[in-house]
């Protein structure tokens, strides 16, 4: 026994590695719908790479923003990085954004298994096209070997960048004429990052398909022309293997679901597998491709068949399965957090309101607050400025109620856990007033949708101490403020070191990473310049310095493309204008933004 226990820890010991990635992060261009615009990519390529990596492998990736104009950073939806909770790489909450010009390393050794994604999380930059699948190998996956796998990406598209877009959505003329609307996916909707993707199978074999939403603001429908399907992951958590049974599968931004797809028993035809936006979020619109088209491949000889429609669809309720290992519910709730969530007018800005606040950026990144405040002032939310902290102890039960008083969904995502899903009500349920159903044996994941001006109750333990914001995964709601801050634990983080490079990277951009939420290092209460109210002025994106950039008139082509490229000018000045007007930012971004 003793034997076979030193045995299995050498060979943890053999196969676990050092992964190091070294990424350039630089704008390419791309016309994945016909229309060619500035990316941001990796080494000059989009779309960016896959990072796959075996469990128990330590990372080490380091990113050289060579963007010129937009800071950055990378965030890994769905690992918790336990005792790593420096590297969750959402700006302004456990590091400062990364300035152009510099480089920063994240270094971690993940524990999971199965299907995650990485994307900048700095001030609604991923949809410009910073982001990419994340897959963790298992040695041995509960539903053994599969003949191939396969990873299919979704997303929604845009013709022009996030800033102006962001500065469009966050102005007032939007909230006075426009009822607060979200930009709309011109470019329609991409799998694989492109229009009429394929992938090649052979009969009467079984293939592991990694679904993953990587969009900005649309859940999508899938089909798959009638395969057999099961599920078996949702959010790298497994579940019980559970067919699909004519069902489609939905997945908002920011979800993923494990699928085996069993093949047809010859090659006589090509299949059509079809996305769709989720018509609940998104009614059809003129001139919107509201359907997207990729191929299962038998035979490249024989034709594809025409691309179909795809409006009567019916969602399987995720809600409704197992997790593989059968965890109870977590019993007994010690700590109930209540989030009122809905969308209002804030200072003449059309803003997500949680308790009645919007989320608004502190200062200081908020891991660093915690870190440094000593154990009395780090359990007290108010040191934190306008967050929506809620401080959670030790080990202890959570339990989130998320009443969702608007009428659309909203998959909110949790960084550094996956919860529980007790209950999950339909549409039109009103808030949370007592369990009507809730789940003995809840499915675990990490983003769950929240059903129109209805409501969702998850749990979780708090058992990794950090800074985990919880957040709506459609991109426009967290600029407008549609998040909450968990400092989780902060007396188990007193007097963790901030480690050097994100000091380095603070000082470089530059940002405070000292004292409370306003930067304030004597008195911890004093919140004065802390942020409270919303303003037009703020939403310039991921943008470096947009003041220097607006007053100096256009940066040159050959700071957002290549030299070559004569299209990207006309894209350059919708990115940074000589005026600074809002009116004529917003003038030129109307036609966009119109239904
Ligand atoms: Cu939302």
């Amino acid at each position: 026994m003793l034997c076979l226990l030193l045995f299995s820890y050498l060979a943890s010991l053999v196969s676990a590695a050092t992964v190091v990635v070294n990424w350039d992060v630089t704008w390419a261009v791309a016309a994945p719908d016909g229309n060619p615009r500035p990316v941001i990519g990796v080494n000059g390529k989009w779309p960016c790479p896959t990072l796959e990596i075996n469990k128990g492998d330590r990372l080490l990736l380091t990113l050289n923003n060579q963007l010129r104009n937009e800071s950055t950073s990378i965030h890994f939806h769905g690992l918790f990085l336990n005792g790593s909770q420096f590297m969750d790489g959402a700006s302004v909450v456990t590091q400062c954004p990364i300035p152009p010009g510099s480089s920063f390393t994240y270094d971690f050794t993940v524990d999971q298994v199965g299907t995650y994604w990485w994307h900048s999380h700095t001030f609604g930059q991923y949809p410009d096209g910073f982001r990419g699948p994340l897959i963790v190998r298992d040695p041995a996956p509960p539903y053994g070997k599969v003949d191939g796998e396969f990873t299919l990406t979704l997303s929604d598209w845009y013709d022009q960048q996030m800033p102006p877009l962001i500065q469009a959505y966050q102005s007032r003329a939007n909230a006075e004429v426009n009822q607060g609307h979200e930009p709309i996916p011109t470019g329609g909707g991409l799998i694989n990052d492109k229009k009429n993707a394929s992938f090649a199978v052979e009969p009467n074999k079984t293939y592991l398909f990694r679904l993953i939403n990587v969009g900005n603001f649309l859940a999508q429908g899938l089909d798959f022309a009638g395969h057999d399907l099961t599920m078996v992951e949702l959010d790298g958590v497994y579940t019980q293997p559970t067919p699909l049974a004519g069902k489609n599968v939905r997945l908002a931004t920011g979800q993923r679901i494990g699928l085996l797809l069993k093949t047809k028993p010859n090659a006589a035809s090509n299949f059509e597998i079809k996305a769709m936006f989720d018509t609940t979020m998104f009614p059809p619109t003129p001139g919107i491709q509201m359907n997207t088209s990729a191929y299962l491949v038998y035979d490249q000889s024989k034709p594809f068949p025409p691309p179909g429609t795809l409006y009567n669809i019916t969602y399987v309720d995720e809600t409704a399965l197992q997790p593989l290992d059968n965890q109870p519910a977590l019993e007994p709730v010690d700590n109930r957090v209540v989030l009122d969530t809905t969308f209002t007018t804030v200072d003449g800005i059309h803003r997500a309101t949680v308790n009645n606040l919007t989320y608004l950026p502190a200062k200081v990144p908020t891991l660093y607050t915690a870190v440094q405040a000593g154990g009395d002032y780090s359990l007290n939310p108010n040191i934190y400025g306008q967050v929506n902290p809620f401080v959670l102890r030790p080990n202890e039960v959570v339990e989130v109620v998320i009443n969702n008083m608007h009428p659309s969904l909203h998959p909110w995502h949790l960084h550094g856990h996956a919860f529980q899903v007790i209950e999950r009500a339909p549409p039109n349920a009103g808030i949370f007033t007592g369990f009507r159903n809730a789940s003995a044996i809840p499915i675990k994941r990490d983003t769950l949708m929240v059903q129109p001006n209805s409501y969702a109750v998850v749990r979780f333990r708090a058992d990794n101490p950090g800074v985990w914001i919880m957040h709506c995964h459609i991109e426009w709601h967290v600029e407008s403020g549609l998040v909450v801050t968990l400092i989780e634990a902060p007396e188990k983080l007193q007097g963790l070191p901030i480690p050097a490079n994100h000091i380095d990277n603070c000082v470089r951009y530059p940002m405070p990473w000292q004292g409370n939420a306003a930067g304030n290092t004597r008195n911890l209460l004093d919140l004065a310049g802390v942020d409270t109210r919303a303003s037009e002025d703020k939403h310039n994106g991921a943008l470096y310095d947009p003041v220097t950039a607006y007053t100096n008139g256009p940066l040159t082509p050959t700071q957002q493309c290549p030299p070559s490229f004569a299209g990207c000018i006309g894209h350059t000045s919708l990115i940074v204008q000589s005026v600074p007007t809002h009116k004529r930012r917003w003038l030129e971004t109307l036609k966009w933004l119109v239904r």
